[in-house]
């Protein structure tokens, strides 16, 4: 029963788009002359930044976002990247270091690296990774500034050694006028800032425009229409994945604060929407997190939201035992898993869907979002049953070497033989027996 529930809830909140606001009958009848369905309009934008370039992409831009952006000059001057990065504090600068260093000190020593095997005389086989040479990353600037995605997206990027990035962020202050998501960029080398957000940005980085070269991935966080525009245009470039609300999962019991708990679920409320579920077996501890959550939330600064986004997409959840919060939390299968209950790491050796997992009363999801090493760009809505989180390795393309010997080949053409021979690809086979059979093998 709990399944069916769960399938319905993620089906309210998977980024389909087959739902038109009053809000949005009303622009869309304004732009594009009837009310269309978001799909619909991810469709029209991408077309039309695919065909017409850089012009369709400012006039979005201008009828969207309202922005008055000069053409010719896409992206922002040096300069005012440098100007920020000059007036940041340097109580900011020096923590966006630090941070910094952790990112890359772990996505440096996850990533991947070259494989040669020699399974038998004669033959040589590698498996290479190679960087991918321009990437582009989507920085959200809707409703808050996020300085932390540009840390959590382009250091893994330039750990796996990818030369150019581009980042775009909407055109307002939480997105490409922010002075920390801009100070940030700057600090990390990033001199390829757009103030284009939307799915035009997402269109005009996956096709090129002028003044915005195409890119080979696009990665990072939107709202729903850079989420549509990231599915459609996959295929012409590779995606990171289809982020939506964020979610988190806490296991607890009676070995962490209360009041730990309560923090943990209103910081993941606070995205609004974002969904905090706690897993017990305890109800007492329900009961004191509940009292908590009231005490906790009356402090809050984004008080209102976080309430309706807790009251919309948050739950307790009562369990018999450990081993069914395991079976609760693979159901699932959370973008964040904090397990704070005795043996944490007892239980997550249990869990096999989850995107990040954090461990223990003292390692609060808040780490992982800012400051830890692993990306907070992770699968969200079960999706962690089948996708991992952004990582250096996701910026690396693997390809495969194969190099075998005369002899080797021999040993193997047989096989070949048959094979060629079920499919009827004669030219095949002959390919491999000219080398082993022929008069002309003979000779080398
Ligand atoms: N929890 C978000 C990331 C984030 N939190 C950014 C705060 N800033 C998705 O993992
Ligand atoms: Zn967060």
């Amino acid at each position: 029963q709990f399944g069916s529930q769960l399938e319905q809830l993620r089906r309210q909140l998977s980024p389909s788009g087959d739902v038109v606001s009053p809000k949005g009958r009303e622009l869309t009848q304004r732009v594009f002359g009837e009310p269309l369905l978001p799909s619909q309009v991810v469709q029209r934008i991408c077309d039309a930044v695919q065909s017409e370039g850089q012009p369709a992409l400012l006039r979005f831009s201008q009828q969207l976002d309202g922005a008055e952006l000069a053409p010719g000059r896409l992206r922002l001057e040096t300069s005012k990247l440098e100007e920020a990065h000059r007036a940041a504090a340097p109580e900011f600068l020096a923590s966006i270091r630090r941070i910094r260093d952790n990112i890359l000190a772990f996505q440096s020593s996850i990533l991947h690296t070259n494989v040669t095997i020699r399974p038998s005389d004669g033959v040589r086989l590698d498996q290479r990774y190679v960087p991918l040479r321009r990437i582009g990353v989507c920085v959200p600037g809707g409703a808050a500034a996020y300085p932390s995605t540009v840390l959590m997206t382009v250091l893994p990027a330039q750990a796996a050694g990818v030369e150019q990035i581009a980042v775009v962020a909407p055109p307002t202050q939480f997105g490409a006028y922010n002075p920390d998501v801009l100070a940030t960029c700057y600090e990390l080398g990033v001199r390829e800032v757009y103030p284009v957000g939307g799915a035009q940005a997402v269109a005009a980085m996956a096709y090129g425009v002028e003044g915005l070269p195409a890119v080979d991935k696009i990665v990072g966080p939107g709202n729903l229409f850079v989420a549509l525009a990231k599915k459609r245009v996959y295929g012409e470039v590779d995606i990171d994945s289809i982020a939506g609300p964020s979610e988190v999962v806490i296991v607890a019991d009676d070995s962490t604060h209360p009041a730990y708990t309560a923090a943990d679920m209103l910081a993941q409320a606070e995205h609004s929407p974002g969904a905090s579920l706690l897993v017990t077996w305890d109800p007492q501890f329900i009961d004191r997190v509940q009292s908590e959550l009231e005490l906790q939330l009356a402090q809050l600064s984004r008080s209102a939201l976080t309430h309706d986004s807790l009251n919309a997409f948050g739950a307790f959840i009562l369990v018999r035992d450990a081993d069914q919060a395991c079976e609760v939390t693979d159901l699932i299968a959370p973008e964040h898993l904090h397990i704070a209950c005795r043996h944490p790491r007892k239980l997550a050796e249990k869990i096999r869907n989850a995107g990040a997992t954090f461990l223990g009363p003292f390692s609060p999801v808040a780490l992982g979002d800012y400051a830890a090493g692993p990306s907070h760009v992770l699968p969200t809505g079960g999706t962690a049953r089948w996708a991992a989180g952004l990582s250096a390795n996701a910026f690396l393309r693997s390809s495969s070497i194969i190099e075998y010997s005369q002899a080797a080949l021999e040993d193997i053409a047989g096989d070949i033989s048959n094979l060629a021979t079920k499919e009827g690809l004669t030219a095949h086979r002959r390919s491999v027996e000219i080398r082993t059979h022929s008069p002309a093998a003979a000779e080398h």
